[in-house]
């Protein structure tokens, strides 16, 4: 069984987290996770604090087991949404697309488990220097918004860089990802692509169809001159944000309009052309739909065997 320091900080039986994924990480899907054995994790996007509360309050009707809030720092409600979470003594946050250094003095002495993303060694440490529980080390072959690192160089580096337990995240999708995010020397992974297609996600049928039927070479990083790059599926909107980067006769504030939705538009609406299909580079090895505990525990046996036979190359 793998078991690691992780479980036992975070009270959970596997070291996953479900990536807490805008406008598709609600407490359905959260509490699905939880109830696995994993954290699952509500994602708090850029709604109102408000919100947040009624999600955490619905999560707690569906387990009573730990799970988690991550806070997108990009969000113009972050500071309130903060205060929600100390309010609603949330056990654990996750951050992600900015530093939460602000944020971690209160939650950090309130009890409050804060696992950051991090992009890079540098801001691995800062939040270790400011009480982080563990940290996320996030590479560029995830969805959504992205670092400049990949997975297989980022995980082993901040390893180093760090006393805190880490998890790989970007690029895992099976128990071959989960094993290799190991042997770099994590102690956990957080997967998001995966759970696009739990049985419990709520996201829009077509979002899922997308993710079922990509290829390898199907996403694409928008939003690079904005300073905020994003990976997606290419469809008719990426195409176009492309377009838009690449032309100098735009502004910023142009481009900016142009994204502003676009998620909500392809979660919710379903709306493959004009939407923003936020998924990583490895949906194309995401083949069914499945509950999210059949994900988790696939995961671990194959991870386990993998890990406790080794791989066919050495005799
Ligand atoms: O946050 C994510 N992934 C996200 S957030 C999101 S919502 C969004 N929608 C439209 C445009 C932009 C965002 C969709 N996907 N992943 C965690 C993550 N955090 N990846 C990279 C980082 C990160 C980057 C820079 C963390 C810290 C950081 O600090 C540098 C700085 O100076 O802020």
């Amino acid at each position: 069984m793998i078991h690691t320091d992780i479980c036992d900080r975070l009270g959970i039986e596997y070291p996953i987290f479900q990536g807490g994924m805008a406008w598709v990480s609600e407490h359905k899907l959260a509490a699905a996770v939880s109830n696995a054995g994993g954290l699952g994790i509500i994602s708090a996007m850029n709604a109102p604090g408000e919100y947040l509360r009624q999600e955490i309050r619905a999560c707690r009707e569906l387990t009573d087991k730990p799970f988690g809030v991550n806070v997108m720092l990009m969000s113009p409600h972050a500071a309130e949404v903060a205060k929600v979470l100390l309010e609603e003594k949330v056990p654990v946050v996750t951050t992600g697309a900015g530093l939460p250094g602000i944020y971690m003095k209160e939650w950090v002495p309130a009890g409050i488990k804060v696992v950051p993303v991090v992009p890079s060694t540098a801001i691995a440490k800062r939040v270790a220097r400011e009480g982080a529980t563990a940290v996320i080390a996030e590479g560029c072959e995830s969805g959504g918004h992205v670092g400049e690192l990949t997975t297989m160089t980022l995980v082993p580096q901040v390893v180093d860089a760090v006393d805190i337990p880490v998890l790989a995240a970007g690029g895992i999708a099976d128990g071959r990802g989960v094993a290799a995010a190991f042997m770099l020397g994590a102690q956990g992974v957080q997967v998001g692509t995966r759970f696009l297609v739990a049985e419990e996600c709520q996201v829009h049928p077509n979002y899922k169809q997308k993710i079922l039927a990509a290829r390898d070479i199907d996403t694409v990083v928008t939003g690079k001159r904005l300073g905020h790059p994003v990976r997606c599926m290419k469809n008719p909107f990426s195409r176009d944000m492309g377009a838009m980067e690449y032309d100098s006769t735009r502004t910023n504030e142009e481009i900016e309009k142009f994204g502003a939705g676009a998620l909500r538009k392809a979660a919710v609406e379903g709306d493959m052309e004009r939407g923003t299909i936020m998924a990583g580079q490895i949906a194309a090895i995401v083949k069914k739909e499945q509950p999210a505990a059949e994900i988790i525990r696939e995961m671990f046996a194959e991870a386990e065997k993998l890990l406790s036979e080794g791989t066919k190359w050495v005799r």
